[in-house]
């Protein structure tokens, strides 16, 4: 009875330190480790804040990885990982994010590929009522009557 209990505790503590299950073996490997990261341009500052944002993710980048293996809940996980090192997924990023591949991203193009980043920054420089002008009726008709003319 004392034995059987001790080796439930020690299959219990086995499976705490580890993942959850009692063989465990994961194969990471990273690709393209040896590719640098490319030159590429921006229209402006917004447009490169918005690609790089997203670009230099290491959760997005992780979670782009490929996996394969076999998993037995409590009994097994063993499998591959496969990964882009920064450099290669940024690269990918960037022809992703530069639909025509002209070598210059410009605001359209990280509105498309990051239309996060690029709202929150919209919503956080939306004018204010201080900021806003209006027009005087009075030169707006004239103006309308100066260019029907
Ligand atoms: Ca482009």
């Amino acid at each position: 009875m004392g034995r059987s209990v001790a080796i439930l505790v020690s299959v219990g503590l086995l499976l705490a330190s580890s993942s959850g299950c009692l063989l465990n073996r994961t194969n990471r490997k990273v690709v393209r480790q040896d590719e640098a990261r490319q030159g590429v341009q921006f229209e402006s500052n917004l447009a490169q804040s918005a690609f790089t944002q997203a670009a230099t993710d290491e959760s997005k980048r992780e979670a782009e990885g490929d996996s394969s293996g076999i998993y037995i809940p409590f009994l097994l996980a063993w499998g591959d990982e496969t990964v882009l090192s920064p450099a290669a997924y940024y690269n990918d990023q960037i022809m992703l994010c530069d639909a025509n591949g002209d070598g210059l991203i410009t605001e359209a193009e990280a509105w498309a590929y990051n239309p996060d980043y690029m709202t929150s920054r919209q919503e956080s420089t939306t004018p204010t009522s201080s900021s806003i002008q209006f027009v005087d009726p009075s030169n707006a008709r004239s103006s309308l009557a100066l260019g029907e003319g």
